[in-house]
């Protein structure tokens, strides 16, 4: 059984997938309007991915016979300067997504909820490969550049990714 405080920051997390997922597809859809097909694609499969994410854990709530919540999802940024832009805040979301499964952890643990630390090691995995994916774009822009066809290429490495 999840304890208040555990059910409330598992909920929480509910909510920050769902806003994970709606970023990444308005920033899907910057991109798709400005001519990066290759980036819109790969963010638009990230953005179900974010969606599974919330999935996960909402039935994990509803498995221990908890009360899942779905909160107000605040309306996501609209407005980016450039695709280095959108991957420097996508790097930055993973990394704050990442403390706050770490949050999660720390607390199950000190509450010795083995079953909920168990079934957040998926998502601490899972982390670890975000940051490292969102970390590799970031340096493959850094290397190519955004001149001349370096966004073009770009865009297709981007597009190339495939995800899981
Ligand atoms: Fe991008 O991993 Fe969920 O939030």
């Amino acid at each position: 059984m999840l304890s208040e405080n555990l059910l409330q920051k598992l909920n929480e997390q509910v909510t920050r997938e769902f806003y994970a997922s709606n970023l990444y597809l308005q920033m899907s859809a910057w991109c798709n309007h400005n001519g990066l097909n290759g980036s819109a694609k790969f963010l638009r499969d990230h953005a179900a991915d974010e969606m599974s994410h919330m999935h996960k854990i909402f039935a994990y709530i509803q498995d221990t016979g908890a009360l899942a919540l779905i909160d107000t999802i605040e309306k996501p940024e609209i407005n980016f300067a450039n695709i280095q832009d959108i991957f420097n805040k996508t790097y930055k979301h993973e990394k704050m997504i990442t403390a706050k499964i770490n949050e999660l952890v720390d607390i199950a643990l000190n509450e010795k909820d083995f079953s909920t630390f168990n079934f957040l090691q998926w998502y601490v995995a899972e982390q670890h490969e975000e940051e490292k994916l969102f970390k590799s774009i970031l340096d493959k822009i850094e290397i190519i550049g955004l001149d001349g066809r370096g966004l073009f290429m770009i865009d297709r490495e981007i597009g190339n990714i495939s995800i899981h």
